[in-house]
């Protein structure tokens, strides 16, 4: 199993109800490592930045304004296959199709209001790693 690296998002609806912690837990009780985070509030340019593929669909704008309606927390995750392990773990995008027991499942609103973000392949992870830290940013995990 390769050891890779994700970009995880706290999102503003799950900020606000002081689900952080609770969050964090689920990553570290599934052995992800958490290497850098931060909290952050994103400008209406950062956002449309971060989500330039979904530019032109139905959910972009109410996307970028729900992305920047208060303060996210951005982390870099590590471990074994984390990329696709996080999918898992947070469960599908509509909450109602999410399995039991994700991230999504117990804490989620909506499709929209989903409470976290994680990268899909690789080749985004890399993309959006570098869109939120310097390398001097992130620290290699020591387990
Ligand atoms: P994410 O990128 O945030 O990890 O979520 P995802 O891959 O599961 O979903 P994606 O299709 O990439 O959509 C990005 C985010 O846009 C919002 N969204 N709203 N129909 C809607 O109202 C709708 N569809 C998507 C969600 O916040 C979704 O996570
Ligand atoms: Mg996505």
């Amino acid at each position: 199993m390769p050891l890779q690296r994700t970009l995880s998002i706290i999102k503003p609806d799950a900020v606000k109800k002081q689900l952080i912690g609770t969050i964090l837990q689920r990553f570290e009780q599934s052995h992800f490592t958490i290497v850098a985070a931060k909290m952050m509030f994103l400008s209406r340019e950062q956002a449309e930045g971060f989500y330039a593929e979904h530019e032109g669909r139905d959910f972009y704008e109410p996307l970028i304004e729900f992305m920047t309606s208060g303060p996210i927390m951005v982390q870099v995750l590590e471990g074994e296959d984390v990329i696709p392990a996080y999918r898992e773990l947070i469960g599908k995008t509509d909450p109602t199709q999410a399995a039991a027991g994700t991230i999504r499942a117990d804490f989620a609103e909506s499709t929209r209001y989903n409470a976290v973000h994680g990268s899909d392949s690789p080749e985004s992870a890399a993309q959006e790693i570098a869109f939120f830290f310097t390398d001097d940013e992130i620290c290699p995990a020591t387990n």
